[in-house]
């Protein structure tokens, strides 16, 4: 599983699906490793048809394609995981409801949920926000370069730093060992989003 360009798709695109499409497309081609289909607002129905439409596309590219907190879209659609937050269902009852062969991703935002994490159940961490973003109303509050980096270095697994997170925090990231970066708007407000996730791709590799 490489982590290290995880594009995480903007929340409210479902109901543009030929633009979420193109934009997650364009994301793969500019060399994107992971990408999760987040859509607070969309039923499950719209985000299985999504899915299972991102799916056949992403396989051949060989990236795989998670789905934001539903287990039924993510079983549905064939998709290859789940990625659950703190106020979902515990991870351990998403483990069994998934079985053992999809990845499964928590987010993590602070040195307590980490240390509360249950060992073996979880494949990656996401942890965040590293700094205060407008991609995600709720989110907790930024944990900064230094709190980010001492929870990637306590992590039992790989884990990806995310909110506002952007080219220029690739030294910062690979040097405490993170895993990738997850992004949306680093993409998805990019001019030219394969470009920007070119950018991204070649920055990880270079440095
Ligand atoms: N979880 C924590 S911050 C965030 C999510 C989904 C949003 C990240 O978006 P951006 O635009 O990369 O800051
Ligand atoms: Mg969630």
């Amino acid at each position: 599983m490489n982590l290290s360009i995880y594009f995480v798709t903007p929340d409210g695109w479902l109901s543009r699906r030929a633009a979420l499409e193109a934009l997650v497309l364009a994301a793969a081609r500019g060399g994107a490793t992971m990408v999760q289909l987040r859509d607070k607002q969309a039923s499950d129905a719209e985000m299985a048809e999504a899915a299972r439409w991102l799916k056949a596309r992403l396989a051949p590219l060989g990236v795989p394609l998670i789905v934001n907190d539903r287990v039924e879209v993510m079983r549905a659609s064939g998709a290859d995981g789940v990625h659950v937050g703190q106020t979902d269902a515990p991870a351990a009852e998403t483990r069994r409801r998934i079985g053992s062969d999809r990845v499964l991703g928590l987010s993590i935002e602070t040195e307590a949920q980490l240390a509360a994490m249950p060992a073996g159940i979880v494949d990656y961490i996401g942890i965040g926000p590293l700094r205060s973003t407008a991609s995600k109303t709720d989110a907790a509050t930024p944990l900064g370069i230094e709190r980010l980096a001492g929870i990637v270095r306590a992590s039992p697994v790989p884990a990806v730093a995310i909110g506002g997170v952007g080219l220029a925090d690739i030294p910062a990231l690979k040097a405490c060992g993170t895993a990738g970066m997850a992004v949306i708007s680093a993409i998805a407000a990019a001019a030219a989003p394969e470009a920007a996730a070119r950018a991204l791709a070649e920055g990880w590799a270079a440095r």
